[in-house]
């Protein structure tokens, strides 16, 4: 047996005391947040979400905000996708590569406004690398992590649930697609994604006092649907092709970035950043 020891490494997520309420039995870290792996039954939260619907604290997937009148241009440099036509409230997966093209994290990246664009990351210090480039180059735009957490509602009768929470108009929300609204109160932006391929949403919490009370809302509104918890639930992405860059692969077992890694030693980076898009990640 051995215990964890509490520290500033193990963040806790505006979600953790409803996760423990909801009798969370496993947690891993990412961003340095602990981030609920499950709720002691595999098996039925697997069929909770490619059934019902299923709600997941992913607060680890941090926001990484750039803002400032040169933050469209570092969002351009950091993400070899073309943003030329992303428009605001529209997400982008997007692949963050390094100066040789290997890839060092996999985030959605939200446009809020012209001068304003998240990156909400999967698990390495984008922040220190986006404040690196930014002052390199001399870029009139401001790095930090701000307070919004998505919460994953995900399913087939997501959908119901968010309606419940907000209204027909979400029926809209083409995938990627995001908008800030208020539920009880309480400050968010809902957007039609997630890290399933069950279909669903993600309401990013945008004030991290309120996570029990959102928490809560969104379990009383999937009562009809028989909503419970869960987490980006390792069989569902497998089967499904969504990896975890760091979790479920890494170096050394990615074939493909061993191959990268050697052809990127040839000195042919420039042509490397199209290839890893044209493979996905
Ligand atoms: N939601 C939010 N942030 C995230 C994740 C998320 N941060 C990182 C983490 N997931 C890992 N990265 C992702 C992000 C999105 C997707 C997969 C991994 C995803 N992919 C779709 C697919 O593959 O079908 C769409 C891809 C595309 O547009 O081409 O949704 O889940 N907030």
């Amino acid at each position: 047996m051995y215990q964890l020891t509490p520290s500033s490494r193990l963040r806790e997520s505006p979600f953790y005391q409803a996760t423990v309420a909801a009798g969370v039995t496993g947690f891993t870290t990412y961003n340095r947040m602990l981030l609920p792996t499950g709720y002691g039954d595999p098996e039925a939260e697997y069929w909770r979400l490619v059934n019902q619907c299923s709600i997941w604290d992913v607060a680890a997937e941090r926001q990484i905000q750039l803002h400032g009148p040169d933050a469209g241009t570092l969002a351009a440099i950091l993400c070899p996708r073309d943003l030329s036509r992303c428009e605001i409230g529209q997400g982008k997966y997007v692949a963050v590569c390094n100066h040789r093209g290997i890839l060092l994290n996999d985030p959605v990246l939200l446009k809020i406004s012209d001068d304003t664009f998240w990156l909400s990351i999967a698990d390495s210090d984008i922040e220190f690398w986006a404040s690196a480039i930014a002052a390199e180059r001399k870029l009139r735009v401001d790095i930090v992590e701000v307070d919004a957490s998505p919460l994953g509602v995900q399913g087939p009768a997501a959908e119901s649930v968010v309606v419940d929470l907000l209204g027909e108009w979400v029926k809209e929300l083409k995938t990627f697609r995001f908008k800030e609204a208020i539920i009880d109160g309480i400050p968010v932006i809902v957007a039609r994604s997630g890290w399933s391929k069950q279909g669903g949403f993600e309401i990013y919490l945008l004030d991290g006092k309120r996570g029990t009370d959102l928490w809560n809302r969104v379990m009383e509104a999937g009562k009809s649907v028989d909503i419970g918890p869960g987490n980006p639930n390792a069989c569902e992405r497998i089967e499904s092709g969504l990896l975890s860059w760091g979790g479920d692969t890494d170096k050394r077992t990615n074939p493909f970035e061993v191959r990268m890694g050697a052809f990127v030693d040839l000195d042919v980076a420039d042509d490397v950043v199209p290839m890893v898009m044209l493979v996905g990640i």
